[in-house]
């Protein structure tokens, strides 16, 4: 226990070794990382914490590396967090990005994490948040939490942001995958990146119609019908700004600030920041324990016992809250 306080008291002051060390034994799991997560977890809960999600391809990385210059210039640290399930489709993403982000990564105010699966995508959603929180107990002011928006796992690591931004990017054909992710719904800034690009406007024009959608409606993709619902509603008191960017040259972004900062303001004027937290904090608590019953359930059946009552269930001998019962005993 004492070399994890000295670990995590080294990563504090500065030391950029120990904050890696500290953050691969955070997504190790296990007895340490539990430790080290106490150990951390009163320090937590200062950073504003943006989530980038959206299509590869769209300009995340480059945006992202604007932003953080940005900010950096107003004497803020970042914290910036590459989450990349491992699928054949985004595997070379990170080298590229390392080398697009090598501008900022020279700085002591800047710290970067990548982090890839190799075991569950839940596991992987939990160490991001345990990540997360490393970062903001560490001091890092703004954490940019960037993932590739295509499925439950990055709606559940972009849902650990305070503030999350999804891109589209004209000539990517990827409005419609993400209205069918779901990925819309969860932003609270849209950005129309590429708006040098031919089609920018009608990715433009995509989005905006689908923000006015106050009901799901019907339209036809690829021939088909297809329900969509609309993005997130401004019932809570906020309607998602679409903004255009270009990432590469920086025009839009101070835009883009503007609006992060906005919404920053509403989270915590309109109670929503607060109620958030505690909906994240809850959940995260249930996962947990739900996590560690389950283990402890299967430690004191056993294997055998365990197996055994499947074999029923398949045989149709009991049924599945029959099975949950003797469990449970
Ligand atoms: N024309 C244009 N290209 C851009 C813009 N932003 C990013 N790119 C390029 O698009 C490619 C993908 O960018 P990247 O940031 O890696 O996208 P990511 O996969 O979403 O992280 C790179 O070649 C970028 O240089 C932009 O605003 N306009
Ligand atoms: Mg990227």
């Amino acid at each position: 226990m004492p070399d994890l306080q000295a670990l995590f008291e080294s990563a504090r002051e500065g030391d950029r070794r120990s904050l890696a060390r500290l953050l691969s034994q955070l997504e190790e799991g296990g007895e340490t990382a539990a430790q080290l997560s106490a150990l951390l977890f009163p320090y937590t809960g200062n950073a504003h914490v943006i989530g980038i999600t959206g299509p590869p391809g769209s300009g995340k990385s480059t945006l992202l590396n604007a932003l953080t210059r940005a900010y950096r210039e107003r004497g803020e640290t970042v914290g910036i967090i590459a989450v990349d399930p491992s699928s054949p489709f985004t595997g070379g993403a990170l080298l590229g990005d390392r080398i697009r982000m090598q501008d900022v990564a020279g700085d002591p105010g800047v710290f970067i994490r990548s982090m890839a699966t190799r075991g569950s995508l839940g596991g992987l959603a939990r160490a991001a948040r345990e990540i997360i929180r490393a970062l903001d107990a560490v001091g890092f002011q703004r954490i940019m939490v960037e993932t590739v928006g295509a499925g439950q796992v990055e709606v559940d690591i972009a849902q650990a942001a305070d503030t999350v931004i999804v891109i589209q990017a004209p000539g990517l054909g990827d409005e419609i995958q993400a209205i069918k992710a779901g990925i819309l719904e969860i932003a609270d800034i849209l950005v129309v990146n590429k708006a040098d690009r031919e089609g920018a406007a009608a990715t433009l024009h995509i989005l905006q119609s689908m923000l006015s959608l106050s009901q799901p409606a019907v339209i036809r993709h690829h021939g088909q019908a297809m329900t969509i619902q609309g993005v997130k509603s401004s019932r809570e008191g906020w309607t998602p700004p679409i903004l255009q960017t270009v990432a590469l040259s920086g025009r839009g972004v101070s835009e883009l600030m503007e609006a992060i900062e906005r919404h920053r303001a509403y989270l915590e004027e309109s109670g929503e920041g607060e109620a958030r937290r505690r909906r994240r904090i809850a959940e995260e608590l249930a996962a947990l324990a739900r996590e560690r019953l389950w283990a402890r359930v299967v430690h004191q059946v056993g294997r055998a016992r365990l197996d055994g009552l499947v074999d029923q269930l398949l045989r149709r001998e009991i049924d599945l809250h029959t099975a949950v019962e003797r469990l449970l005993e």
